[in-house]
C-alpha cells in the first residue's frame, strides 16, 4: 500500500507572489491522489489561501470561497476526487499568478512505487531501490538526509538478514 504524499506548495518558496513561482506549473508536474496533502507555508501579513469555484478561480474573484485558511501554515487533505482551485485572496495577487488548479485522483489509480520491501532483492537491485525511494521520499528538505539515511541503513540490515 503506497503511502499518501504531502506537497509543499512552491516547495522552498512556499506560497508568495516574490518567489518568481510558476504555481500552474508546480502542480501541473504532480499527481495528486485522495488522501495526500497540500502544505501552505507563507507569512499571513501577505498571504491567505482560499479554495473557490472554477467561476472564480478564472476571474479571480476572492469575496466568495468555499474555504478559507490564514495561519500561514496550513495542510489541507485532498479528501474528494475533484478538482480543487486554490488562490490567494490578497488583492491583486491572484492576478499575478497566485493560483493553480488540481485534479484529484482516486487512490486505487496510485501508482504503486516498487519499495525497499520487496522480497528476496539480489543485490542488482541495489542501486535501483535507492534510486526508487529517492524520488518517493516526501518533500521534507531538512530531513531528506537524514530519512534517507535511516532507510539506508534499514536496507541494509534487511539485506544482511536475507543473505
Ligand atoms: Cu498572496
Amino acid at each position: 500500500m503506497a503511502m499518501a504524499a504531502m506537497y509543499t506548495v512552491g516547495d522552498a518558496v512556499g506560497w508568495t507572489i516574490m518567489g518568481g513561482v510558476d504555481y500552474r506549473k508546480w502542480a501541473d508536474h504532480k499527481d495528486f491522489y485522495v488522501g495526500d496533502t497540500l502544505v501552505f507555508k507563507y507569512s499571513n501579513q501577505y498571504h491567505n489561501v482560499k479554495q473557490v469555484s472554477q467561476k472564480d478561480f478564472l476571474s479571480c474573484n476572492t469575496t466568495s470561497p468555499i474555504a478559507t485558511y490564514m495561519t500561514g501554515s496550513d495542510f489541507i487533505t485532498l479528501k474528494r476526487t475533484s478538482h480543487y482551485y486554490l488562490l490567494c485572496g490578497f488583492p491583486g495577487h491572484c492576478e499575478a499568478g497566485q493560483k493553480f488548479e488540481i485534479l484529484v485522483t482516486p487512490t486505487s489509480l496510485r501508482r504503486t512505487p516498487s519499495t525497499v520491501l520487496s522480497p528476496s532483492p539480489s543485490p542488482s537491485d541495489d542501486e535501483t531501490s535507492t534510486i526508487t525511494f529517492t524520488s518517493t521520499a516526501p518533500p521534507l528538505y531538512s530531513s531528506n538526509f537524514f530519512l534517507a539515511f535511516k532507510f539506508l541503513v534499514f536496507y541494509l540490515v534487511l539485506t544482511g538478514f536475507f543473505f
